[in-house]
């Protein structure tokens, strides 16, 4: 009989490629070494450090997927969640700000753009010389992206962009804004547009008071009549599948990702079960303390074992949309229940910041609500099960 490996159940690292395990461990060491260090404070702050982006760049962590000629990795997809399961172990904004930037700048920039656009912007979005937004929600337009208002008009040389988009991760320290609008020239399709840090009537006001994922900026982005040229329309993409094809890399990283905040909560939990004694006896020798820690093992082997799966699928060019819905909706949805069960087990110490996993709850309520709601996804789901869709 084997031995039980409680924090490695089904072995999942025995399913990985040797080169899969050494990204992974590039990625965990810099978020162990590097990150976990300064994130109480980033939180506590609100404070969002530029020089992430570059460290992240430094050591390929930008962009995974993307091919080396362009200056990444050109690693494979389940890699790709490995980074984003260990960057989020420490936090979940820091995951944001590397999968905005991987997934829903560089991805369509690569997949959507010309050769110009990738030699152009790639190589420093790769090393985080230039940081990336991604605006497609608008304040009107969250859950229904197909009714946002922001406008392309047909100007000589180029387009007009106005309207504005809300809850844009990065988008107040970012240098490329990929924007998705209905083009008047195109049949009111949604189209993408790159735009620039600088060029007139673009700005990227900061949204303050946020209550998770403090140590990653969120911001609008505001477009009054920006004059975008021709070439820095995304040539080969029309329709919702464009943004919709980033978000798709977007959702299975976070599937991930989420998994990793979770293990933090886990191990956290289980730890100070072990050392915290009450009634004469750890709590973690009682039976509700270790009832919770089993489910908590149950849904993380589960989960990272789904996300495995729909990787190898992605890799291997047999991914359905409704796949990443499932792993996505499912692994957000576990992750914030235990987080919280976490900050219950830890007492009246699970609401400081230095036992981190109320910060981890407090983050989890936003994933559990960007890139498709948790009951946005249910519906897309609920569509391929009956052939019904009920959006509206
Ligand atoms: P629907 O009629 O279903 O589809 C319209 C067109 O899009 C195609 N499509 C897809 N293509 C590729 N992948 C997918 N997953 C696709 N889903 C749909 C579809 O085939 C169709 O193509 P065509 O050629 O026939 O026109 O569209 P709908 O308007 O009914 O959509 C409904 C719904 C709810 C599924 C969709 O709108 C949705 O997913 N809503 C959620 C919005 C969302 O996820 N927003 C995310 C914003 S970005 C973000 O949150 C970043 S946070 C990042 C961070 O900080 O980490
Ligand atoms: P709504 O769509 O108004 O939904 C409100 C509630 O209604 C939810 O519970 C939802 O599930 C429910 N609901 C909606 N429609 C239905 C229906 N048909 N049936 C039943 N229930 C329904 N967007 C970007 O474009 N780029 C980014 O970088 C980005 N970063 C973000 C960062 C943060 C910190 C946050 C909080 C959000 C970010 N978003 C970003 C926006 C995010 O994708 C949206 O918040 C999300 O898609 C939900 O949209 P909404 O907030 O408008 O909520």
């Amino acid at each position: 009989l084997a031995e039980f490996t409680w924090d490695d159940a089904f072995l999942l690292d025995d399913q990985l490629t040797e080169d899969e395990r050494l990204i992974r461990d590039a990625a965990r060491a810099y978020a162990q070494e590097k990150l976990q260090p300064r994130v109480s404070e980033a939180y506590l702050n609100e404070t969002t450090e530029r020089s992430i982006f570059n460290e992240m760049g430094e050591l390929g962590l930008l962009g995974v997927t993307v091919p080396e000629e362009y200056g990444c990795a050109g690693a494979n997809y389940v890699s790709y969640g490995l980074v984003a399961r260990e960057v989020e172990r420490v936090d979940s904004g820091y995951r944001s700000m590397m999968s905005v930037q991987s997934s829903l700048v560089m991805y369509p920039i690569y997949a959507y753009g010309d050769e110009n656009q990738r030699k152009k912007y790639l190589p420093k979005l790769a090393s985080g010389e230039w940081v990336g937004c991604f605006g497609l929600t608008e304040p009107d337009a969250g859950s229904d992206p197909g009714g946002m208002k922001t406008r392309a008009e047909k100007v000589a040389d180029g387009y007009k962009l106005t309207g504005s988009k809300m809850w844009i991760s990065n988008s107040p320290i970012a240098d490329v804004f990929v924007i998705w609008a209905k083009s008047a020239a195109h049949d009111n399709q949604i189209r993408g547009f790159i735009l620039e840090k600088g060029m007139k009537g673009l700005s990227a006001p900061k949204i303050g008071g946020k209550l998770s994922l403090r140590a990653s900026i969120t911001g609008e982005v505001v477009m009054d009549g920006v004059i975008v040229p021709e070439e820095n329309l995304l040539p080969n993409v029309s329709g919702l599948k464009g943004p919709f094809g980033c978000l798709n890399r977007a959702r299975y990283g976070i599937s991930w990702g989420v998994m990793g905040a979770a293990e933090d909560c886990f191990q956290r939990a289980r730890q100070y079960g072990l050392d915290r004694k009450q009634f004469n006896k750890p709590l973690a020798q009682t039976q509700l303390y270790q009832k919770k820690l089993a489910d908590m093992l149950t849904e993380i082997t589960l989960g990272l074992q789904g996300s495995l799966r729909v990787g190898r699928l992605l890799d291997e060019g047999r991914m359905a949309p409704e796949m990443i819905s499932l792993v996505k909706r499912n692994n957000c949805g576990k992750a914030l229940d235990i987080a919280r069960q976490a900050r219950d087990m830890h007492g009246g110490n699970g609401i400081s910041i230095e036992y981190q996993v109320m910060r981890h709850a407090a983050n989890l309520e936003t994933v559990n609500t960007y890139e498709g709601t948790h009951d946005v996804h249910a519906l897309i789901l609920g569509r391929a099960i009956t052939g019904l869709q009920a959006f509206f």
